[in-house]
């Protein structure tokens, strides 16, 4: 393997650890907490989860390590989107598995959840392990999006832990893959596998948090990486004074990542995805809001700007919804064929104008040629038009053009266009990843040892230093509630959107209007790894708004 010169001395890095998990495994004990309920729907969610529900919250500390002595044969996954830090949860877990027992043993199931079932994995030793120290991406491994949630799945699952002696999986992942883990754990409860199942917090979206779980693992540096890079263009900007820049950010869903590059950054424009439908704005409403900013410094002079689009913004866009449900509905079956068929773009737009009900296709006839018909390419495996495909950074752009010709503004507006999303997913973790997946990882094989079941890693007080951090666990039932998936009630975890009144929104939202017309861009430069602790180990500007 070719190392970098960061590489090497990111291997000698020595994650911090929350005070009450130093000083070795011996003198680490339990505090209970109290008991649990769901968020909501407790009485169906109770049901569903007999052997998992209502369990106490818990808090590690300082004392005799009471724990049973016992082999353990953990199995780990990593799930769903790549999150800097995904290697280091791995480590902690491995270490404090070895630091119990060097006869333990950690396999690394390949490819995400599908490696359980196909039996795909590998047993991890020191020197395996050494090379993927503080280091970001996945490749440890591998990730996969496959769902670990039905019956037939679990028979197998079962059928690989008993072959293996697994007595506990670790399932690192999101919403959705943590949710599967609460299945699992219910399941192999419910059958007396003796398998124990934990989950780890995971996505860069930073929408799987709550009041117990302050932070998903990967916001943090990927964050980091995407406004080191809007700071570079704001700088360019500021130069050559010619561009407006859409920069489009990723999140699936939730806007969290645009709102924290937003503080981090000060653009002129930041679109937040709740906010747009909390106040059922429109296309066109949206386009003047921009089209404003743009108008007002061009006025001034300044023909240049920074505009930070959510990746799911779309979705978000009430009348933009109801255009893609009737699209969905206008190609299902076998009615894409008779689409596919038409002889071209005219016969094409013709047959949609008569598929769409008059106030969905006056949405789409203000559309650019471009994203209309990426809205007839570009489908999902269901046959659905997939919304995250669309180049939304252009789309504004080209609506705020229109406007602007609309309106007879005489200014100059050339707009250029970029898509942060891959470029911060793999990025070496941030002292603060590093030391908090570390950690969770770390935590995780405290619960697996104190027989824990059905109950996420949780590291708390992250706002403070790594010394103060509070380690322990909590059930993951106790963050779920009834939703309505693919026409079924689902017991899931909600989904944490951005709170239109929470601090950091507030915060934004009572200085937007002064960055929309004045260059009040800041600079916040790349993540550094080695110097002083209040440039190296600071967090996000959302988590110091929201603990501060
Ligand atoms: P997770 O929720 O699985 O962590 O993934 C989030 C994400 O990075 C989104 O921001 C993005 O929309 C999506 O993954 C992209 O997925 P893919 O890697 O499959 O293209």
């Amino acid at each position: 393997m070719n190392l970098s010169p960061l590489q090497k001395a990111r291997y000698e890095y020595k994650p911090k650890l929350p005070g009450m998990l130093r000083g070795g495994i011996s003198e680490i004990c339990v505090k209970d907490g109290a008991a649990t309920e769901s968020v909501a729907d407790q009485d169906k969610i109770k049901a569903l989860f007999p052997n998992t529900y209502g369990k106490n919250e818990i808090t590690f500390q300082k004392g005799a390590n009471t724990s049973a002595a016992k082999k353990q044969v953990v199995g780990v996954i990593l799930s769903g989107g790549q999150a800097p830090g995904g290697h280091n949860v791995v480590c902690g877990l491995y270490d404090a598995i070895k630091a119990t027992d060097k006869n333990n043993v950690l396999l690394g199931f390949k490819g995400g959840p599908s490696g359980l079932i196909d039996d795909d994995f590998i047993e991890f030793d020191d020197a395996f392990i050494d090379r993927y120290r503080n280091t970001g991406g996945f490749d440890i491994i591998g990730s996969g999006r496959t769902k670990l949630e039905t019956e037939d799945q679990f028979k197998i699952v079962t059928e690989v832990a008993k072959k293996h002696g697994l007595t506990a999986i670790v399932i690192i992942g999101g919403d959705d893959s943590n949710t599967n883990a609460a299945v699992l754990a219910e399941y192999m409860a419910a059958n007396n596998t003796g398998v124990q199942v934990i989950g780890c917090p995971k996505t860069i979206d930073g929408d799987l948090k709550n009041e117990d779980i302050e932070a998903s693992f990967g916001f943090d540096t990927a964050t980091k990486t995407y406004s080191e890079l809007i700071g570079n263009i704001e700088r360019d900007a500021n130069s050559a004074k010619k561009y407006w820049h859409f920069i489009k950010v990723m999140g699936r869903s939730a806007s969290h990542v645009a709102l924290e590059c937003a503080l981090e950054t000060q653009p002129n424009i930041c679109l937040i995805g709740e906010e747009v439908a909390a106040k059922k704005m429109s296309l066109s409403a949206i386009a003047d809001y921009i089209a404003d900013s743009v108008e007002k410094r061009g006025n001034a002079g300044k023909n240049f700007g920074v505009a930070i689009i959510p990746e799911g913004i779309v979705e978000f866009v009430p009348e933009f919804s109801k255009l893609i449900a009737e699209i969905n509905e206008l190609l299902a079956g076998k009615k894409t064929e008779e689409f596919n068929a038409l002889p071209d773009w005219a016969a094409k737009y013709d047959y949609i104008k008569k598929g769409l009900s008059a106030e969905s296709f006056a949405v789409f006839d203000i559309l650019p040629q471009f994203v209309q018909q990426q809205l007839f390419l570009e489908r999902d495996p269901h046959g659905n038009v997939q919304v995250s495909l669309i180049e939304s950074e252009k789309l504004f752009s080209a609506l705020v053009a229109d406007r602007l010709k609309a309106r007879g503004y005489k200014g100059k507006f050339s707009a250029q266009h970029h898509f942060f999303g891959y470029e911060g997913r793999c990025a070496f973790p941030s002292n603060f990843d590093a030391d908090y997946c570390y950690s969770l990882g770390y935590n995780a094989f405290m619960l697996i040892q104190y027989g824990y079941t059905g109950y996420l890693s949780k590291v708390s007080n992250l706002s403070k230093p790594a010394e103060e951090w509070v380690a322990g666990g909590m059930p993951i039932t106790k963050m779920m509630n009834m939703e309505r998936r693919n026409g079924e009630d689902k017991p899931v975890i909600r989904k944490a959107l951005v709170e239109l009144d929470g601090k950091p929104f507030k915060f934004f939202e009572a200085h937007r209007e002064e960055w929309a017309v004045e260059t009040a861009f800041t600079y916040p430069g790349a993540i550094q790894y080695y110097g002083p602790s209040e440039v190296c180990d600071l967090t996000t500007r959302t988590l110091a708004l929201e603990k501060g």
